[in-house]
């Protein structure tokens, strides 16, 4: 590797969540949706692609704008783009899968699904159509919401949708109120929502044709809308479709009604017979070594990614949260292990994510690479700016660092190799006076403190601190009066 890779992997003003990770020729690309940098909502900005080579992940070059979302028709009320996929059709071209919203999500669930087209799967690409049957009128069963597309062997399978808790009432069609919610929220007729008692909500497929816009016959429903009793009781799905195939098995990634994790469910069939497998990842840790979500060890909100085998290490893509806000989120990886019985292990999110290995503990670090950035009561905030003060991954012009430290805020590392390191600091800022308890075990005392006064200008704080040679997670914990703001580690 030419560098060392860490998370967000991407350049630090870049916010690509949604990421849809494919290894095409000698480069992975990475797609997503493209939020703005202390966005006012989801998704303002146009597709923006990355791509590295295989072989070096810390390498990403940017493609840049490969398609516009006023090349939609649609383009007007609805007129940000959400998450989209890109696959390879049976034509050696490319071909971009996704769908348009308002603001904060409002006539996202209207579809159809959008398709564009480009020779070369890093653009620019050019609008094609709509997913639609054969008589050409748009294809809208269900919720044509999220689409994620596999070419299965020269089958082109589109999955969609999303679902929402109330739908696991039985008797959600008894109830008008309901009925009227929902027929509004999906952009259907109060009869559709009548004519569909297997939901309009719920994960589904469909095939398209070598034109990649027409289907083959009607979507089928991939996992029963109602979970009770099944194994997808704990994690019911609610968005973020992708699908992969491993060998002969048919791995369905999708972020449940938690959120924040991305989970899988396997089958040997793409459209029915998915069991419930686990969790992959969590944004803000939970679930992983039992974690509790009221412990969660970040902001969460919503998540999604999915797997890929990149030079033949496996790798699940997801998305953090910065800005106290669902709407500037950043491309985040981590490497993962698909076990002989095909379960895939949670992983932990990290600071060194692509770089296989631990960072190396020297020079200077940005401080916005913290995987965990907690004051032990960190909220959940799905589709929502939070106002009330909390440390955050924040910017203001070029410069990007940790945000309203105040005393108890904790900074995860994780993970650094130090050998002979004697000196640890910060650059920081703020009227806070205090110190920085720094770190190398969740639970194990302080090695040593770091002094921080009030400055109104970026200044250097360092301590002598011996830290024993080895790999360990590095924590600073801040203990003072005010707020801090922090802007690089240095070692
Ligand atoms: O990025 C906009 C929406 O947020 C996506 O379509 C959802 O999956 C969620 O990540």
């Amino acid at each position: 590797m030419k560098k060392q890779a860490f998370n967000p992997f991407l350049p630090l003003n870049e916010y690509i969540p949604d990421g849809e990770p494919h290894v095409f020729g000698d480069r992975v690309y990475l797609y997503g949706s493209h939020d703005k940098e202390g966005g006012e909502t989801f998704c303002m900005l146009d597709y923006t692609v990355y791509s590295a080579p295989v072989d070096d992940l810390s390498d990403w070059r940017c493609e840049g704008t490969i398609y516009r979302a006023g090349q939609d028709p649609d383009y007007g009320e609805r007129k940000f783009m959400y998450a989209p996929d890109v696959v390879r059709g049976n034509d050696g071209r490319y071909y971009l899968y996704y769908c348009m919203s308002g603001e904060y999500g409002k006539g996202g669930y209207f579809g159809p699904i959008s398709v564009a087209v480009c020779d070369s799967p890093a653009g620019k690409f050019e609008y094609l159509g709509f997913v639609r049957y054969p008589d050409k009128t748009p294809m809208k069963k269900y919720v044509c919401f999220d689409p994620g597309v596999i070419n299965d062997n020269g089958t082109i399978r589109i999955y969609y949708g999303t679902q929402y808790i109330y739908d696991n009432d039985d008797d959600y069609i008894a109830n008008e109120e309901r009925v009227l919610e929902q027929a509004s929220m999906f952009g259907k007729s109060r009869q559709e929502i009548l004519d569909t008692p297997e939901s309009v909500m719920g994960a589904n497929m469909v095939v398209v044709g070598d034109d990649m816009l027409t289907v083959k016959g009607e979507p089928t429903r991939i996992i029963p809308y109602k979970t009770k009793g099944t194994d997808f009781e704990e994690h019911p799905f609610f968005e973020a479709s992708s699908m992969r195939k491993v060998g002969s098995t048919y791995y369905f990634i999708y972020s449940s009604w938690l959120n924040h994790e991305l989970c899988y469910a396997t089958s040997p069939f793409p459209d029915r017979d998915f069991r419930f497998r686990g969790t992959i990842i969590s944004n803000g840790d939970i679930g992983f070594n039992g974690r509790k979500a009221e412990d969660r060890l970040n902001m969460t909100g919503t998540t999604h990614g999915s797997i890929e085998n990149i030079n033949g290490q496996w790798y699940v893509f997801y998305h953090r949260l910065t800005h106290k806000s669902d709407y500037s989120r950043q491309a985040c990886a981590e490497r993962i292990t698909i076990l002989p019985d095909g379960s895939i292990p949670q992983v932990e999110v990290t600071s060194c994510g692509l770089n296989g290995k631990p960072l190396i503990a020297e020079g200077s670090y940005p401080a916005v690479i913290a995987c965990n950035i907690t004051n032990g009561k960190m909220p959940h905030g799905s589709n929502k700016i939070h106002k009330f003060s909390l440390p955050n991954v924040s910017s203001c012009g070029n410069e990007r660092f940790v945000a309203e430290i105040s005393s108890g805020t904790f900074l995860g590392y994780k993970y650094f190799s130090f050998r002979g390191n004697k000196k640890i600091g910060v650059t920081a800022c703020g009227n806070g006076s205090g110190k920085i308890a720094v770190g190398i075990g969740m639970n194990e005392n302080p090695i040593g403190e770091i002094p921080v006064f009030p400055s109104e200008v970026w200044t250097d704080f360092t301590a002598e601190i011996s830290i024993p040679d080895g790999v360990y997670p590095l924590y600073l914990r801040y203990c003072g009066n005010g707020e801090i703001k922090i802007k690089n580690i240095l070692f």
